[in-house]
């Protein structure tokens, strides 16, 4: 029987973390009194056969960064469509496990994302999201 170390079990004090440092509220009138600034959202879609994934359905209005992986294991592409159908933009062919950034402004409404890829908006690869009005600030 082999010796064993005897004794106690290790306790371990815990740490003493101090808590963070107050964040200064800082004052900008320069930000404030310029215009609104344009909101940035962000958008991740996977696409897969036949589903695409966005994690996000609604949006604020602004600028856009549409980012689509390709988790499948066929080619896909990502169309973004207005209401009235026009194409907003589109990604190349986007190989399996491909990446692939699409950069928009959109304004308030209703948006869909569609693989237009022979067959796979049939098959269910078609999503939409809607654009809201950002909340009036006040001062
Ligand atoms: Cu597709």
């Amino acid at each position: 029987m082999p010796a064993t170390a005897g004794g106690a079990p290790l306790l371990v004090p815990p740490l003493a973390v101090p808590p963070p440092p107050p964040v200064p509220a800082v004052e900008r009138p320069a930000a404030r009194a310029a215009a609104a600034p344009v909101r940035t959202s962000r958008m991740l879609v996977y696409a897969s056969e036949f589903r695409l994934n966005p994690s996000r359905r609604v949006i604020t209005a602004g600028r856009l960064i549409l980012q689509v992986k390709n988790i499948g294991e066929d080619d896909h592409n990502l169309v973004i469509r207005a209401a009235n159908g026009h194409v907003l933009k589109a990604t190349p062919v986007i190989l399996p496990g491909g990446l692939e950034t699409l950069r928009v402004r959109l304004t308030p409404g209703r948006y869909w994302l569609v693989c237009t890829i022979p067959g796979h908006e049939a098959h269910g690869m078609v999503r939409s999201f809607t654009v809201r009005k950002p909340p009036v600030r006040r001062r």
